[in-house]
């Protein structure tokens, strides 16, 4: 990622310029010098920066103890982008109305392969009460069955070196043992990415690992430590270049990496934090028992069909959401795949409508403020589709309805998967080696196709793979798209 390319011609953003920043841009009211760190993050990518420290921004105006220690764990490049920066960058919402507001919450930005000593220490200190996660679902190192990968390369080493962990849940089990070494409580380990269940899949995890290093550790994590489940929304489309130029215009100050979303920001948290947790609801969080309602909801409905549109939209030729939902056969694929093919899996948490629902999540996806790329969407197929769209399928067999529409997002990325190796151009995936080779063994009609990528273990469970009315749906889908 760039983080420095127009050269510029304001005030670079930082504490001492702020007051400078042109009126109308919103600024932290409260004294960051006062602020301590209370919350240790993995993954300061663009979707923390927009969502989980705008909340402890707004938190910080009545509540000091809540800054955030950011930890990327492998590439340096948001410290380097943050640290002249003295942390601050900033958040426009670009939406019907737009508003640019500088966030103050990042304390610190750690690269954990640098200095794991002072990651530790952060994990390990009274003060730290909360870790937060967003690193992407494979981030998690699970299998497809959702189980700690032993098989992992980051798990393997870490298994044989847990003190010199490289992944997230080596370093939260790292962290938790000097903790609990300590005499200290565990902190609460808060999982913010798009997977079904998330901090209950963590929670395994994590136990699993600790298991291997100290069987007192794992049962001390079980009986005390809190992973909630949480459900996480806001639209948020990668940097680019537009972006600074429109940050700068805006509030005449350069920022090497600001962050852009839509106005529509939700998080869902399951209420078991406990005491001494930081006042979420005061700042708009949701604190629930309910939390798989909307956490599936959001899943199959939002990320489900816009993994839909990323792959039947790229093989059209759109280029972003916004062009995708506005070409009439796509949006009406979204809508009935909503309509009558996810919500009739759904259960309604308390208060929301299901179709209002749906119909709010479409009326985003034509925000015309926002260019959010299909081809960030496409990343990751074999970790996103399990949760967005094969749930679907497996309630929808289950109950005995058709899968012929649910046929098509899986058979849009498969024929994504082969127009990509036509023209030589490598997909970003974890698997995509794997993928490739499949690919390019292909026996080339429809039926030998479906079959030999369904195969893929990793991503299709033997029975869905192996259930005829599922196989010939993606056939036919798969044929018509080709
Ligand atoms: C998107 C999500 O990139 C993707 O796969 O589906 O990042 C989506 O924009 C967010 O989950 C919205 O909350």
């Amino acid at each position: 990622m760039t983080t420095d390319t127009a050269a510029p011609s304001s005030l670079r953003l930082r504490a001492s310029s702020v007051p400078a920043a042109a009126p109308g841009t919103a600024a932290p009211g409260y004294d960051r010098d006062k602020v301590q760190i209370g919350v240790v993050h993995f993954g300061p990518g663009a979707f923390h920066r927009a969502h989980q420290a705008f909340y402890f921004d707004r938190l910080l105006e009545t509540d000091p103890r809540w800054g955030i220690c950011a930890v990327s764990l492998k590439s340096p490049g948001v410290r380097d982008a943050l640290a002249p920066q003295d942390g601050l960058y900033t958040l426009a919402q670009l939406d019907r109305e737009t508003s640019f507001r500088v966030i103050g919450s990042i304390l610190e930005v750690l690269v954990a392969p640098e200095d794991p000593e002072a990651v530790f220490a952060r994990l390990a200190s009274p003060q730290t009460r909360l870790v937060t996660l967003t690193v992407t679902e494979k981030g998690y190192t699970l299998t497809g069955e959702g189980k700690l990968d032993t098989g992992h390369p980051d798990i393997v080493h870490d298994l044989a070196s847990p003190r010199q962990p490289v992944s997230a849940v080596g370093y939260i089990v790292e962290g938790l043992r000097r903790r609990f070494a300590a005499g200290l409580p565990p902190y609460a380990v808060v999982a913010c990415d798009n997977l079904a269940d998330n901090g209950w899949r963590l929670k395994a995890a994590t136990i699993a690992f600790a298991q291997a290093v100290d069987p007192a550790l794992a049962a001390w994590i079980e009986a005390e430590a809190a992973f909630p489940r949480t459900m996480v929304d806001s639209i948020t489309p990668a940097t680019d270049d537009a972006l600074r130029t429109r940050v700068e215009a805006a509030t005449g100050l350069h920022d090497a990496w600001p962050i852009q979303r839509e106005a529509f920001t939700q998080w869902v948290v399951e209420d078991v934090l406990g005491d001494g947790a930081p006042d979420l609801a005061s700042v708009g969080v949701t604190l629930t028992d309910d939390v798989r309602g909307f956490e599936r909801a959001k899943l199959r409905l939002l990320n489900g069909v816009h993994s839909t549109l990323a792959y039947a939209g790229l093989l059209k030729g759109h280029e972003t959401v916004f062009q995708a939902v506005g070409d009439p056969a796509l949006e009406a694929l979204a809508r009935d795949l909503m309509v009558q093919d996810i919500i009739p899996t759904l259960t309604a948490p308390r208060g929301l409508d299901l179709t209002a629902y749906a119909e709010a999540i479409l009326d985003r996806f034509r925000n015309p403020e926002i260019r959010h790329l299909l081809s960030q969407i496409a990343w990751d197929g074999s970790q996103k589709l399990p949760f967005r769209i094969l749930g679907t399928v497996k309630d929808a067999l289950e109950a005995g309805r058709p899968v012929d529409r649910l046929a098509v997002p899986i058979a849009a990325w498969f024929q994504f998967l082969k127009a990509r190796a036509a023209e030589g151009v490598a997909v970003t995936d974890p698997l995509a080696g794997q993928l490739l080779a499949v690919i390019q063994a292909l026996p080339g009609d429809a039926k030998g196709d479906v079959v030999a990528l369904l195969a893929i273990e990793a991503v299709f469970p033997a029975d869905l793979a192996e259930d005829a009315r599922f196989v010939a749906a993606v056939e036919k889908a798969y044929g018509e798209l080709g």
